[in-house]
């Protein structure tokens, strides 16, 4: 960052997390309205770096740097206090949400990943998004079995203990639902990017490879064209992924970063199927089977396609193409004063590596290469950062995103002109976050 900008620093208001209600909304602006109203009697531009510096006991609430606070001059808690470690009470906020009234009950729901207080590229656990169709369950692992049959020279059964015991691998990639930011389809403009964008995750994935186990059991190279798999809840989640993909990079994964699955992400056992969209990382994951056709299951029939212009349904759509976001600042946050910020957010590509983010702070007339943060993963999510310095007037924040096929995250004019206006599923077009003079940002869309 140059001098320059660092003499103008500004700060973000994150408001609350979760829908914006006029309440919460009002106390953002509050917020805004005293670090301005501190920032005039300080006679400066910027408040926030000269307050804090302060030496003397301050009447404004501001901390004393040299005022020891209790912390400085106590003991702290006990290690055995901790347990399983719990994230800050100052961090509350930070929670998955339900999207009110999405579906009719909260076992067929969706939770939201809060991607506007993110950092890097991994989502904590605690985080993760979550989909069920018909709820989600704590299996005991000493009960779940996973049956491979079908085109096979042997047909076998394996406990959790049979599967830890095979060669492991350990891979970083983002999940995201297909029905993810399907909303704006429409012009239905939904408040913050946890809610626009949030059906997204990232993690570090351990477990054996699929091809291990279909070679374990002697796949027929010739007549094998598909295999299906199956979950063990009630939904009967079933999907067929192709034999090719099934012996490249899917793994049959019993671990999310660094310890087992949480149940809601189908403990002990589900599938990892890098790029593709999530209804096909079947949770809870009890049977593969070998085929030579498709199978044409409900989830692959009724569910999961998308109707076409000319009348028609898109069928076995399977991967995530490359897509962008910025996450902050984003939907609902209010920025605090005109100046620098570090505009962030994430991008990823189903087909690979993100070769190149732009950035826009004029809905798309002129454009910026962001940087792009390392690790620059294949099938994960990647983080991009690029300075601003807003001026104070109005400014529409966008980023395009370029994967390594070349191919270029589209504007929503160019998906409706292939797609038409009644899809749900793959919705990967550029987003567009307005910042108003009173520093509000909203979610817009730019044709
Ligand atoms: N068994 C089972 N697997 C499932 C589902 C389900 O309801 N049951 N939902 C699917 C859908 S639509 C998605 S988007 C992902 C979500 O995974 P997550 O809940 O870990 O985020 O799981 C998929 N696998
Ligand atoms: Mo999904």
């Amino acid at each position: 960052m140059s001098q320059e900008l660092k003499k103008i620093i500004g700060r973000i208001v994150k408001a609350p997390e979760g829908f914006l209600d006029a309440a919460t909304l009002e106390e953002a602006r509050k917020a805004r309205r005293s670090f301005m109203g501190k920032a005039l009697a300080m006679g400066a531009g910027v408040a926030a770096s000269t307050a804090a510096a302060s030496t003397a006991a301050s009447s404004d609430g501001e901390p004393a740097i040299l005022n020891l606070p209790t912390h400085s001059k106590t003991l702290g808690q006990s290690v055995a206090a901790l347990g399983y470690g719990m994230p800050s009470q100052w961090e509350k906020n930070l929670q998955r949400r339900e999207s009110p009234g999405l579906t009719r009950v909260s076992q067929a729901s969706v939770s939201f990943t809060p991607l506007q207080g993110l950092f890097g590229i991994i989502t904590p656990s605690g985080l993760h998004f979550e989909r069920h169709h018909q709820g989600w369950h704590d299996i005991d692992p000493s009960q779940h079995r996973l049956m491979i049959n079908g085109l096979v020279k042997q047909e076998r059964v394996f406990s959790m203990d049979d599967l830890m015991r095979l060669p492991s691998v350990s891979r970083i990639h983002f999940i995201e639902c297909g029905a993810n930011t399907g909303a704006e389809w429409g012009n239905v403009a939904l408040p913050t990017v946890q809610y626009t964008h949030g059906m997204l995750s990232c993690s570090e994935f351990t477990g054996v490879l699929l091809s291990t186990l279909l070679e374990m059991c002697g796949y027929d190279k010739r007549t094998a064209k598909y295999v299906l798999a199956e979950g063990a809840d009630g939904s009967s989640m079933t999907r067929t992924i192709s034999i090719d993909r099934a012996m490249d990079d899917v793994i049959v994964a019993w671990a999310m970063n660094g310890e087992m699955l949480r149940p809601e992400n189908g403990y002990p056992l589900r599938l990892v199927v890098p790029g593709v969209q999530g209804v096909s990382w079947v949770k809870y994951l009890r049977r593969i089977e070998v085929g030579d056709q498709r199978y044409d299951t409900k989830d692959e029939t009724i569910h999961y396609i998308d109707m076409m212009p000319d009348g028609m349904h898109r069928q076995y759509t399977s991967v995530q193409e490359c897509k962008s976001v910025i996450t902050a600042p984003s939907g609902g946050q209010i920025l605090l004063d005109k100046g620098y910020y570090n505009v962030t957010g994430l991008a990823w590509s189903g087909r690979g590596k993100i070769k190149r983010v732009d950035v826009s702070a004029d809905g798309g007339r002129n454009w910026r290469t962001a940087r792009l943060e390392t690790p620059l993963l294949s099938k994960a999510l990647t983080r991009f950062n690029i300075d601003w310095v807003w001026d104070g007037s109005p400014a529409i924040l966008q980023s395009r995103a370029i994967d390594e096929t070349g191919y270029v995250q589209p504007k929503i004019s160019q998906l409706r002109a292939v797609r038409g206006t009644k899809s749900i599923y793959h919705n990967n077009a550029i987003q567009s976050w307005q910042v108003h003079p009173n520093g509000e940002v909203t979610n817009v869309q730019v044709s």
